[in-house]
């Protein structure tokens, strides 16, 4: 019984602690005492979890410092305001992946397997890469969707590969992870306009088979999301204001939030329309999921106090379907 009570206590004290507070609207966390950026929503026993990087960049600078991912958690999500739990750093690049450099905890996703386990897909930047891209993507796993995180593929990241494009080097970024019910597993990354996809392995590590490159998603410029409803799969993702075939009004270099839908989760996907967009940060990243039969879209902006481009907060707001088409369409969110 002593033994029981020890492996009790320390399975506690490996639990993060979390800080209670009472939101009153968007952004969620408001008083700009934390930012936090590229939400990526989880559903676990009827209550909403959002995973965060965190934004630490000071007001004059121009560029991401982000060195921990965070999360935010509550059984009773209101955007109108409402009860959270704030879990300050449950996972740090370089702490959890041996192969990866401190900081670039950029958007990164938890998805439930079937197995009931917990995986964190994680863009980071790989300390010995020998590609001209040094950003790649790990897998972590726990038990619980607060952690702890463990390394689930310790040789190194699932995707590295540096595949030119122009203008930049930066491609391996902004996983999106999808189990579908047939117990198959996806990851669709990619950013500066070029989405990939594969298939997952069991192991949730491997990829298995050929990529595939989407190219049909209008304006695509980073941050996909997939998601399925009914029969039908969504890819949401940031759409470039600024590139000669943006689907954002009005023009501004701001990014907004389109999506299209899909039969099967390797495509093909057929552009829908805007559904949320600019909004106050340049960047723009969202997910959605289902909550209690309320569907919800989390996404970032600028308007925390002390906000800026490089210090985003997390927003979220209820998200409407139109049925009335086939595929259903997802109503257009005003901001
Ligand atoms: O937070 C860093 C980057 O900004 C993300 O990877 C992009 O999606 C954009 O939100």
């Amino acid at each position: 019984a002593f033994s029981t009570l020890v492996l009790h206590a320390l399975a506690t004290l490996a639990q993060p602690r979390g800080t209670t507070f009472q939101s009153i609207g968007n952004p969620i966390l408001a008083d700009g005492s934390y930012y936090s950026a590229d939400p990526a929503p989880l559903v676990v026993n009827n209550t909403l979890y959002i995973l965060a990087g965190r934004d630490e960049a000071p007001p004059d600078q121009n560029n991401f410092i982000m060195n921990e991912w965070q999360m935010f958690v509550s059984a009773s999500p209101n955007p109108t305001g409402g009860q959270w739990t704030h879990y300050p750093g449950i996972a740090r690049p370089n702490s959890v992946f041996a192969w990866a450099l401190q900081g670039t905890a950029y958007a990164a996703q938890i998805v439930q397997g079937r197995n009931g386990k917990f995986y964190l897909y994680a863009p980071v930047t790989e300390a010995n890469s020998r590609n001209s891209d040094r950003f790649a993507i790990g897998v972590a796993v726990a038990d619980s969707p607060l952690g702890p995180y463990k390394d689930a593929h310790p040789s190194g990241p699932i995707l590295s590969q540096s595949v030119p494009a122009p203008g930049n080097n930066i491609q391996n970024i902004d996983p999106t992870v999808f189990v579908d019910d047939d117990g198959k597993a996806y990851v669709y990354y990619g950013t500066f306009g070029q989405l990939r996809g594969y298939e997952l392995a069991s192991d949730m590590a491997t990829t298995v088979g050929s990529v595939t490159t989407v190219s049909s998603l209008t304006g695509f410029f980073e941050a996909p999301w997939i998601m399925k409803r009914g029969s039908t799969y969504y890819m949401l993702y940031a759409a470039n204001n600024a590139g000669p075939n943006s689907p954002c009004t009005p023009t501004s270099s701001h990014a907004c939030i389109a999506y299209g839908t899909a039969s099967s989760p390797r495509g093909p996907w057929t552009f829908r329309g805007v559904i949320l967009g600019i909004v106050s940060s340049t960047t723009s990243h969202s997910g959605a999921v289902e909550v209690n039969g309320q569907w919800y879209l989390v996404y970032h902006t600028a308007d925390a106090q002390g906000g800026g481009h490089f210090r985003r907060s997390v927003a979220f707001d209820e998200l409407r379907w139109d049925d009335t088409q086939s595929p259903p369409h997802i109503n257009r969110i005003t901001q």
